[in-house]
């Protein structure tokens, strides 16, 4: 109804990416006035209308980091509410999994600075704290993002 009132919040879809080297991960701690502020996440973003889940990933590593990804596969999905945070939202979130596209030596830059601290790389049996709640679940429940070995 268009009555000048805000209009009722809804779900939207976030895509977060695990950028592997090796054993390692892509961390940034979060600067947001939003879900998550000063924890560390994965890059990621809003699907944007009309965009697989694959190009959404590759759009967003490259804007906030400008390393270019490959081989990017889905991984999994959860349903985030985010009902303490100071703007509440709730995300359905799709875990993408992707490697660096070419030279693996690249550096990621911190191409969004007013919202993330910085990126680096993460051993995954030794994350940094503290992590982005929806990360942090699924670390508790045993998620693992590495390829099994085959
Ligand atoms: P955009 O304007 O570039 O599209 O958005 P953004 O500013 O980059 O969005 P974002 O907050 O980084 O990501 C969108 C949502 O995805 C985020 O608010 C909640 C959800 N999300 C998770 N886990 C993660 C994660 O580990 N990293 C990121 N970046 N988003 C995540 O549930
Ligand atoms: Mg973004
Ligand atoms: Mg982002």
């Amino acid at each position: 109804m268009e009555n000048g009132s805000a209009a009722a919040p809804v779900p939207r879809v976030g895509v977060a990416v695990f950028l592997l080297k090796g054993k390692s991960v892509l961390l940034g701690r979060r600067r947001s006035p939003g879900a998550g502020n000063s924890t560390f996440a994965l890059p990621g973003g809003h699907l944007e209308f009309g965009e697989s889940f694959e190009e959404c990933a590759a759009r967003e590593v490259e804007e906030e980091t400008g390393l270019e990804v490959d081989r990017t596969e889905f991984l999994t999905v959860t349903n985030n509410v985010f009902k303490e945070e100071p703007m509440p939202s709730h995300y359905v979130t799709i875990f993408m999994r992707a490697i660096l596209a070419d030279d693996d030596e690249r550096v990621p830059q911190n191409l969004e600075p007013n919202k993330c601290d910085g990126w680096d790389w993460y051993n995954w049996d030794n994350l940094p704290t503290p992590l982005f709640w929806p990360l942090e679940k699924m670390v508790i429940s045993g998620f693992n993002p590495l390829p099994s070995l085959s």
